[in-house]
């Protein structure tokens, strides 16, 4: 039971997943029962929402929505089942399970996502029990993937290239497990474990009976590359490295991306750098800001209830106070530090240990069909490591100089070796899955993908920069699980076919894009581009990025309307 002294709001206003949240016995909810429902492919509405603190969000293919409901059929259910992988590190033989797994219980491959995790889609309910466990055997698992909690920590470059690298992989892998929930539900629901007790009531010690009022993301930088979006993250540290010494971060709070564009009261947000912290402390740190997130965050109102909100609703100087009673000590000064570009370096890299990392493009993060194949190919003959990065893309790590050649020529005998240098303009785009599985999509982003390369670089080549790289991210809607609002150039879905246009993020992912045009089809927001891009073209300053260019010569101020939906 919760009372009003838990939380700073009354029980009685708290918006329904609060109370659903605080009935569930620790998230167990019905969710046992819902599995075994033999009539239905799906669970019941609370237990859907429970179950997305499990990784598991129920789904239904839209491409056969309307055919099926004329049939007077149930929506063809299914699940999307997300891994909790902190840093992205995977061995073959884990990679090559997942492939297993994927083929036997899964209708869309392998998924990579832009928090360098796998999401497996099209699971049937009655195969969820199955996969978890076949998850549970390679040593992985799916808990607080979703839902109202730390999702996984993210890590950015390769975590080999230095001592350094490794030790920041190393402190985000520590800052996951200790922001993990600690609820019994997930090994008694999946792998059918007993029950340690039936009192419930002392098992989540940090997370108590409310768990987080939203989602709540952790990243960790490496200058110069800023490949994790580190101020789109609600907690963004940024490692400070002086000697040749990891030495400490510095601390940005307060990114988000979502947004709806039915509310002027919601928008995405880049986080703001407010001080540093000694390298040693970061994980504790990280769990200090999350419990005032989850002692002052709104849990009436769930579209304002993530940390941006919460910073901006009592304040920056509010926010520095209440750390510093909690910490005991104030924050030291931000210190120096550079980034110089948010993608992800492809190719060959070399660490300071001798040993080699490639990095593969990935479209989408999408590894499907033929491509399924050749990777599971070349892992089975594979001695490295595996990554996956913030950009959907796929590294391999640990090569040694010996094994550099032979993976080379395997990479050439499986058509993977143009992978390492994909053409510049793919290498800067991502886009979220979209249609046909996410229930919030409202035009194509994935699937589009393609097709909007192709259309972007032959504008690109009539513009005369064909060679330059340009940050392009595509969504479905507006929520940005593609982290548009950093690029130079977005799209975010409003109906199909139609996007908003946003334009003159930072190549470095340190500003927001800004609204330019509404509701504008291909035709209407190429017409748009060009005229920007040859301006570019002619007026660019030396090594200028497009968004700088934009911003510099003021050319977002009177943002275009288009049609309107009615
Ligand atoms: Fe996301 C919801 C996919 C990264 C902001 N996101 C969803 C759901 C679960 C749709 C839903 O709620 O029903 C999508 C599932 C689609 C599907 O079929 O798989 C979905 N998000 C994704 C992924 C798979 C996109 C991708 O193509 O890679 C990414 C999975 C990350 C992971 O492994 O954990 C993904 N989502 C992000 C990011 C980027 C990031 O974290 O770096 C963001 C922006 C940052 C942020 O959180 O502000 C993001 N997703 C959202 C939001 C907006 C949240 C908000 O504050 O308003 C939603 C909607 C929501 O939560 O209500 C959402
Ligand atoms: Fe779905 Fe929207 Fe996220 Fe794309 S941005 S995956 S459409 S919620």
């Amino acid at each position: 039971m919760i009372r009003d002294s838990d939380i700073s709001q009354p029980v009685a206003s708290l918006h329904d997943n609060e109370k659903l949240k605080a009935r569930s016995r620790h998230l167990r909810g019905t969710i046992s029962e819902g599995l075994a429902a033999p009539l239905t492919g799906a669970v019941s509405h609370d237990d859907t929402l429970l179950m997305k603190f499990h990784g598991i969000y129920q789904q239904d293919d839209r491409d056969v929505r309307s055919e099926r409901r004329q049939r007077q059929l149930e929506p063809s259910y299914q699940f999307m089942v997300r891994m909790r992988i902190p840093g992205g590190q995977l061995s073959p033989e884990q990679w090559l399970g997942i492939d297993q797994l994927s083929r036997r219980y899964a209708e869309r491959g392998i998924r990579i996502t832009t928090r360098q995790t796998i999401q497996l889609h099209g699971v049937r309910k009655r195969h969820l029990r199955l996969l978890m466990q076949g998850i549970r055997d390679l040593g992985l698992d799916t808990i607080a993937a979703c839902g109202d909690d730390s999702r996984g920590v993210v890590c950015g470059t390769s975590p080999f290239l230095s001592k350094v690298h490794q030790q920041v992989n190393e402190l985000a892998k520590q800052t996951s497990d200790l922001l993990i929930p600690k609820t019994g539900a997930y090994p008694e629901i999946w792998y059918g474990d007993e029950p340690k007790s039936i009192e419930y009531k002392d098992e989540e010690p940090v997370y108590g009976d409310l768990y987080l009022p939203r989602k709540f993301k952790v990243g960790y930088a490496i200058p110069p590359v800023n490949d994790i979006d580190v101020y789109g993250q609600d907690l963004g540290l940024i490692a400070i490295v002086e000697d040749g010494e990891l030495s400490g971060f510095n601390i940005c709070v307060g990114g988000g991306m979502g947004q709806l564009d039915t509310r002027d009261d919601s928008y995405p947000r880049l986080a703001e750098e407010i001080g540093y912290i000694p390298a040693d402390e970061a994980p504790g740190f990280a769990l200090t800001v999350m419990t005032i997130q989850r002692d002052f965050g709104d849990r009436k109102d769930r579209h304002r209830a993530r940390f941006k909100y919460t910073l901006d609703r009592l304040g920056t100087d509010w926010f520095l106070a209440e750390l510093e009673r909690r910490r005991g000590v104030p924050l030291e000064p931000a210190r120096p530090f550079r980034f110089n570009q948010n993608g992800d370096l492809l190719g060959w890299q070399r660490g300071d240990d001798g040993f080699w990392h490639a990095t593969l493009y990935i479209e989408s993060g999408r590894v499907d069909g033929v491509l399924r194949e050749r990777l599971s190919g070349f892992f089975q003959q594979y001695g490295g490591r595996i990554r996956m990065t913030t950009n959907q893309n796929l590294q391999l790590t640990h090569i040694g100089d010996y094994e550099k050649e032979q993976a080379g020529w395997r990479l050439q005998d499986l058509d993977l070796a143009w992978r390492l240098t994909p053409d510049q303009q793919a290498a800067h785009t991502i886009s979220c899955v979209a249609l046909p599985t996410c229930g919030l999509a409202m035009a194509e982003a994935e699937r589009y993908t393609p097709r909007l390369l192709s259309v972007f670089e032959t504008l690109k080549t009539r513009c005369g920069i064909a060679g330059q790289p340009i940050t392009l991210r595509i969504t479905g809607c507006p929520n940005g699980c593609a982290r548009p609002y950093l690029a130079e150039i977005a799209l975010t879905g409003r109906a199909p076919g139609l996007y908003n246009l946003y334009l003159g993020g930072s190549f470095h992912g340190d500003r927001l894009a800004r609204l330019y045009a509404s509701n504008v089809d291909e035709e209407a927001f190429l017409g748009l581009l060009e005229p920007l891009l040859e301006s570019y073209q002619a007026q660019h300053q030396p090594d200028e990025h497009f968004g700088d260019f934009l911003v510099r010569r003021n050319l977002l101020d009177t943002p275009v309307e288009f049609v309107r939906l009615t």
